[in-house]
């Protein structure tokens, strides 16, 4: 995969890359992104005045971007659509179910879009800046940064591994980037730890007096970051864990720690900044301490500047596809008219070509796409699809024939009941069906292909 290729980074000696010549247009792309959302909005206000009784959940998932000062969380986060500076809405692709009954051409959805099956939902993303080492003792923005934290359900860790920025995000040479990754989850479970040991005494004696059971106690301590009984009962399950609670041993308790942030916050390492000439020996010193499940490989910029050159019509991109073409490549092509492409000035051209020796060729995309793909995996989203209408698949819309309007991203574990919480509120329910109209009880835990489609039935 690192094959050996001509080097030419696109910031050369690894200084920041300047950012003169790309003011145009990321002007311009930033207003397309406005004009994107405000439309996208539009058309949620529109569909949610005439469609069924959907409701937002008190809180849908949420990937946060974290990474020391100038990694490229902002980068990242400008290639999805941006609410404002710290939040985004980006697209996760999924398997919809319409794919399963053949039904395809009719599905249309309210959120996102669906072609041929594959089916974009979206999902929000926070970029949370401030962490440095030392922030949980209140460094950088420590705890405001720590804070935010909390009501993330996964984090992307965006490593800038052209090791040309230090700890603190300050320009170098040469830094190990694979101190970030060691540093940043230490920031995470020392912060966590020390919460948990401050109080450890009283804790305990609590712990003996209700005759609680640990699942119990630790949520009580845990749910400030967003934790869940299921959450802890799995962290524990996984430990294994011997003496009851009031003889746990500080080992013990770093390990519980360490099992409950592997838990609450599932990670995926964005390595970004493959375009710069540095980035191969630092990223095969990650790869050899990470699971390679949990790595993408990416170039932030190299994304925002495609796709910039798309929409002003230079090039023609397939996003997450390592798949550009000029006009000139078009001609050759066959198309006479170049696809209607704007000519490219030498400058453009050289850098196309570069980005495509350094990044494309070499690593098959930008890698930006995936990050979210693969963080949905990490946390094991399950799409579930509610219809008012369980035998159609319809959403009860007199003289629509639409199907599968509707699509939810649940945690995995969660069951029907959590479900009819998030699409209805807290409307009372009479009863659930699943595919076949056939009842589903609320206990039962959905997953991909099993009580997936549902239909919650509102009475008393
Ligand atoms: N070479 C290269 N530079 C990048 C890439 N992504 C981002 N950068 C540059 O890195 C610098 C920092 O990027 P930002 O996205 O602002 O970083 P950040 O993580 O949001 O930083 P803070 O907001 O300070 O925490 C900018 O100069 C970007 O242009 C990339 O993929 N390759
Ligand atoms: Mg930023």
């Amino acid at each position: 995969m690192l094959g050996r290729h001509r080097r030419t980074a696109l910031s050369r000696n690894g200084a920041k890359p300047k950012p003169e010549p790309l003011d145009g247009l990321t002007r311009s792309f930033l207003s397309s992104v406005r004009a994107i959302h405000s439309s996208v909005e539009t058309a949620v206000r529109n569909s949610e005045q005439h469609t069924s009784a959907l409701r937002r959940m008190p809180r849908d998932p949420l990937i946060a971007l974290v990474g020391k000062p100038s990694s490229g969380k902002s980068t990242t986060l400008n290639r999805f659509t941006t609410i404002d500076p710290q939040r985004a809405i980006g697209y996760l692709q999924i398997s919809c179910a319409c794919a399963r009954y053949d039904l395809s051409d009719r599905c249309k959805p309210n959120y996102g879009s669906c072609i041929d099956g594959r089916r974009s939902v979206p999902i929000e993303l926070l970029d949370v800046a401030g962490l440095v080492p030392g922030a949980h003792e209140g460094k950088g923005l420590g705890n405001k940064f720590l804070d935010d934290l909390r009501h993330a359900d996964a984090l992307v860790h965006v490593v800038d591994v052209s090791g040309t920025t230090d700890a603190e995000g300050k320009a170098t040479r040469g830094y190990d980037p694979s101190q970030d990754i060691i540093w940043l989850r230490s920031e995470i479970t020392r912060w966590i730890e020390g919460n948990l040991v401050e109080k450890w005494g009283s804790i305990k004696r609590r712990h003996i007096a209700n005759k609680a059971n640990p699942v119990e106690t630790l949520q009580n301590q845990f749910s400030g970051y967003g934790s869940t009984p299921q959450i802890v009962a799995r962290t524990l399950a996984h430990l294994g864990i011997k003496e009851s609670l009031e003889h746990w041993s500080p080992e013990t308790i770093t390990a519980v720690v360490n099992a409950f942030v592997d838990e609450k916050f599932p990670t995926v390492f964005a390595l970004n900044k493959i375009d710069h000439a540095d980035a191969d020996k630092n990223i095969s010193k990650i790869a050899k301490m990470q699971d390679p499940q949990s790595i993408v490989l990416c170039s932030a910029i190299s994304e925002v500047f495609l796709r910039k050159l798309a929409k002003q019509g230079f090039v023609r991109y397939t996003e997450g596809s390592e798949f550009v073409d000029t006009r000139e490549d078009l001609i050759e092509q066959g198309e006479a008219d170049g696809g209607g492409l704007k000519e490219l000035d030498e400058k453009l051209k050289t850098r196309i070509e570069n980005l495509k020796d350094m990044v494309l060729y070499r690593f098959g995309s930008t890698g930006v796409v995936q990050v979210l793909t693969r963080a949905a995996d990490v946390l094991g989203l399950v799409p579930v699809f509610p219809v008012r209408n369980i035998h159609s698949f319809g959403s009860g819309a007199a003289g629509n024939n639409a199907v599968f309007r509707d699509c939810v991203l649940v945690k995995k574990d969660a069951t029907v009941k959590e479900c009819a919480r998030k699409v209805m509120g807290d409307a009372p329910l009479a009863y659930v069906e699943g595919a076949g109209g056939v009842r589903v009880s609320e206990d039962e835990v959905v997953a991909v292909g099993k009580h997936d489609i549902l239909s919650f039935k509102v009475g008393r």
